[in-house]
């Protein structure tokens, strides 16, 4: 139904008999109709919704169970081998055929298809990121018409492709006997990954609908700004037309109070027309700025008839991706409207298997959680999709800046030219599509196929020839520094591109010093958390570290209830092969380990939290040399035991609650080490600030030992570290096992952002026994908890069986501190809610179970 606001114009009339169709509308949306599904050479047919897809189909029709519970990934797999027929009839009334174009549009198939109308062949499909506009006027029927795709096995369709090529080519994430992943473009996770099941899915996955049309029309228009001065901007716009060859046409555009009129004479594009916008209101990220959006209208007109019309949103802004040699060796940071700006952010994945089932609201959400975490920037990681119009919208509207990924990656891929063609045709497609957002700051060719190349041995392994590895690394350098270099050049020449992420494996000692960075030598090199104080890359493009999700999180991985991290279902939704056993060795560095289930979910989100937590410290701390850090991942794919900060149902763990206080623009922070005290104080503000550097020495029984504060100047866009000398003596006469730091930044009576420092290892702290006191009840949609803490209480975290955000989780408690938190639940309020309360007590991990009253 979204297209339908689209509409608005378009009269459509016939060349020959100049008639004109009266109905304004001229897009019919066909996946309302009733679709149906069966398999090939079989007469059960089931009832199916488009778009969607023949599992999510087969699921609810009960053929086969649902796929994210269990093991049933394993066991209904058979599904992709099979191929299947989705058909459906719709009626077109007569006045249709005085349109000049009738097309049938797939905005995405899924993937292998042949579609017929009405028995007749229009098109074979072969990529599932390409958009299909068929021309099906002479095929159309007055009155009743059969639409029929046969999708077929993405799996046996390519089988040939691989049993053809000389060498094999490595698809890790790939889990069959033949990875025939590489020769389908197709989501590459689908097949899958170390942290989603393998479901392969076969279907119409984006809408589809009949679109009446002029001959003329405007195919399609970028809007660049090209440079921006302090009392106005220059704006490029470049449509792309089709007309007869005739004289009378012209294009009208409309921009606040610019209007232009001009006319055209050839079917050809037009240079690009230039805008002068005075007092421009610039477009900035998220923490710097506010995100206004332009409207350019433009209608192409014949005399005075309206004869196609296209709006385009855009906003104002330069964005550079600065790569200079330099001191360590060459920067990587992005410069937008003159600013340097730190980059913080998450890599994103798609939110579902089931691609067609992520609904507006689900979009909403998670780029909300990202702005709310205050992140100005999301990498559309390239083993997904090429997100949703709404996704980039939703960015443009939140100040995120999208780093976007062709969707290859951790593989290498054919070169023959089939496969090329279609390459070329989905960069095409997707750069036009994309390139009007304001969000997008980069295009990058794909994920770690050039460390995959050099660092990950598949050269030997897989027995390569000299001849095969030039052809392989020929095909390679072929897509990422000829065909998609060369479609960017066309179409989207300003935006920066770079061919790989990262630019050096970091078993490479350069890749600390040149370009983004992938560091994980934590979790995969198993190194301490402390590493990340010292790997501090230029740009952090990726790192990260597992934990398990909430447990009704976990309890919505199997159809019966889990008790045990040793459970098979617990265990099917782990993708890591010694995920479990990693946590583990990272917990029992700081922790207790428990393999209690309820303990352990708690346990692995407090390592993550503090492991992340330190990386992105460091990497704000060393601004100016490291400009970005963008950890490993935002999101999940379904109910899993993954990398990510916010699980399948949008609930965020403790790493999200931690990167909003560590993503502020403001932030302090204080480092002991050598039995000295550091403080690392950093602002991302272009404004200088002076505000009051706070310190506090706490003992746990709530004394204060020490305190001070200083009014500092804080540069703008600076970082720096000051000791604290004067505390050395006090840290010698205390037991650092029983003494806590407190650093805080005020300005004008707010904090800015504060912190609060144990000494040693969690496990090492004499704890006092914990004494708190809460209670919560419901009011509509909310939770409210009032909860007071007569002792120190350490690393609170709530949870609660339902899906929602909490104002605040994963605090300490000072001794007779009291504080309020809200929950918002996403949905209706679970029945029976109960909050479980968890903390750090004297004798290890303290779980309290609290009622929340109905209202
Ligand atoms: C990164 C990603 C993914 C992977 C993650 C965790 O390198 O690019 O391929 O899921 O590591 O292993």
């Amino acid at each position: 139904m979204r297209y339908l606001l689209f509409l608005s114009l378009a009269f459509a009339i016939n060349l020959s008999q100049a008639q004109r169709i009266t109905k304004p509308e001229c897009i019919f949306m066909l996946s309302s109709e009733n679709w149906k599904l069966r398999q090939e050479n079989s007469h059960e047919i089931f009832k199916a919704k488009v778009p969607g897809c023949v599992q999510s189909d087969l699921m609810a029709n009960k053929q086969i169970g649902n796929l994210i519970l269990d093991t049933n990934e394993q066991q209904f797999k058979w599904v992709e081998d099979k191929n299947w027929v989705y058909s459906c009839e719709f009626e077109s009334p007569k006045n249709w055929f005085k349109s000049e174009v009738i097309n049938l549009v797939f905005e995405g198939i899924d993937t292998y298809s042949e579609i017929y109308l009405n028995n007749k062949l229009v098109c074979s499909t072969n990529n599932m990121f390409l958009k299909y506009e068929l021309e099906i006027k002479s095929l159309l029927k007055v009155g009743k018409n059969t639409l029929t795709v046969k999708i077929k096995s993405p799996i046996a369709t390519a089988l040939p492709l691989l049993k053809s090529t000389k060498y094999r080519l490595p698809a890790g994430n790939d889990r069959n006997e033949f990875q025939t992943s590489v020769f389908t473009r197709k989501a590459p996770f689908q097949y899958g990954w170390d942290w989603g099941p393998r479901i392969v899915t076969m279907g119409i996955w984006k809408p589809v609908y009949i679109e009446l049309k002029n001959f003329s029309q405007i195919k399609d228009i970028s809007v660049i700004t090209d440079s921006i001065t302090s009392d106005y901007a220059i704006i490029s716009i470049s449509p792309e037309y089709t007309i007869p060859f005739k004289n009378d046409y012209f294009l009208e555009l409309k921009l606040e109070d610019f209007y232009q009129q001009i006319p055209l004479n050839q079917s050809k594009d037009l240079l690009p027309i230039k805008v002068k916008i005075k007092n421009p209101k610039l477009w900035y990220p998220n923490g710097y700025g506010t995100q206004p959006i332009y409207n350019l209208e433009i209608t192409l007109k014949s005399k005075s008839e309206i004869l196609d019309k296209k709006n385009i949103n855009f906003g104002i802004r330069t964005i550079k991706l600065i790569q200079e040699e330099d001191s360590i060796g060459s920067s990587f940071y992005f410069n937008v409207n003159g600013i340097p700006i730190f980059i913080k952010g998450a890599n994103y994945i798609p939110q579902d298997n089931f691609l067609s089932s992520v609904d507006t609201s689900r979009y909403i959400r998670l780029i909300q959680l990202a702005k709310d975490a205050n992140m100005n920037m999301l990498r559309v990681w390239g083993g997904g999709i090429y997100e949703s119009d709404l996704f980039y919208n939703l960015c443009d509207k939140a100040g995120i800046l999208v780093w976007q990924d062709f969707m290859f990656a951790c593989s290498l891929y054919p070169g023959d030219s089939l496969f090329l063609e279609s390459v070329k045709k989905e960069a095409e497609q997707n750069v036009k599509r994309l390139r009007n957002h304001p969000s997008l700051a980069l295009w990058c060719g794909n994920n770690e196929m050039n460390e995959l190349w050099y660092n990950w041995g598949y050269q030997k392994a897989y027995g390569y020839s000299t001849s095969d590895s030039i052809e392989i690394w020929n095909n390679y350098l072929n897509v990422f520094h000829e065909i998609i270099p060369n479609v960017l050049k066309s179409y989207d020449l300003k935006r920066p591109y770079i061919p790989s992420s990262p630019l050096f494996g970091w078993g490479n000692t350069k890749s600390m010093k040149y370009g983004d960075s992938h560091y994980w030598g934590v979790w995969w090199g198993k190194e301490p958390f402390e590493m990340y104080a010292t790997k501090v890359p230029r740009f952090s493009s990726e790192y990260g570290f597992q934990s398990l999700p909430q447990m009704s999180t976990i309890q919505a991985m199997s159809s019966n209830s889990i008790e045990s991290v040793n459970n098979f279902a617990i265990q099917n939704h782990q993708k890591h092969s010694e995920g479990f056993q990693i946590i583990k060795q990272y917990i029992e560095r700081e922790f207790t380990y428990s393999d209690s289930l309820n303990e352990l979910i708690y346990l692995s989100q407090l390592t993550q939290k503090l492991g992340i937590g330190m990386a992105i410290k460091a990497h704000r701390l060393a601004r100016n040399n490291c400009m970005g850090t963008i950890y490993w991942q935002l999101n999940d794919c379904w109910p899993s035991i993954s990398w990510s900060s916010t699980d399948y149902y949008g609930n965020p763990k403790l790493l999200w609650y931690e990167t909003k206080n560590l993503f502020t623009t403001f932030m302090v922070s204080s480092a002991f080490e050598n039995n000295k005290i550091e403080i690392a104080v950093v602002s991302d503000s272009i404004h200088q600030i002076k505000p009051t550097l706070e310190l506090k020495f706490y003992n746990f029984d709530g004394t204060i030992i020490y305190t001070t504060s200083e009014e500092i100047k804080l540069l703008p866009l600076q970082s720096f570290i000051k000791s604290a000398p004067i505390l050395d003596s006090i840290l010698q006469n205390n037991d650092l096992s029983k003494v806590f730091i407190e650093t805080k930044l005020v300005l004008d009576g707010r904090t800015l952002s504060s912190e609060l420092k144990f000494l040693k290892p969690s496990k090492e702290l004499r704890l006092p026994e914990a004494k708190i006191e809460a209670k919560a009840w419901q009011s509509n949609n909310l939770i409210i908890l009032d909860i007071a803490s007569k002792t120190l209480t350490k690393d609170i975290m709530l949870e609660i069986n339902s899906n929602g955000y909490w104002s605040e989780n994963g605090f300490t408690m000072k001794a007779g501190e009291k504080k309020r938190i809200v929950f918002t639940n996403y949905e209706q309020m679970n029945e029976n809610a109960i909050v479980n309360i968890m903390h750090l007590s004297d004798k290890g991990v303290k779980n309290t179970e609290l009622n929340v009253t109905k209202p």
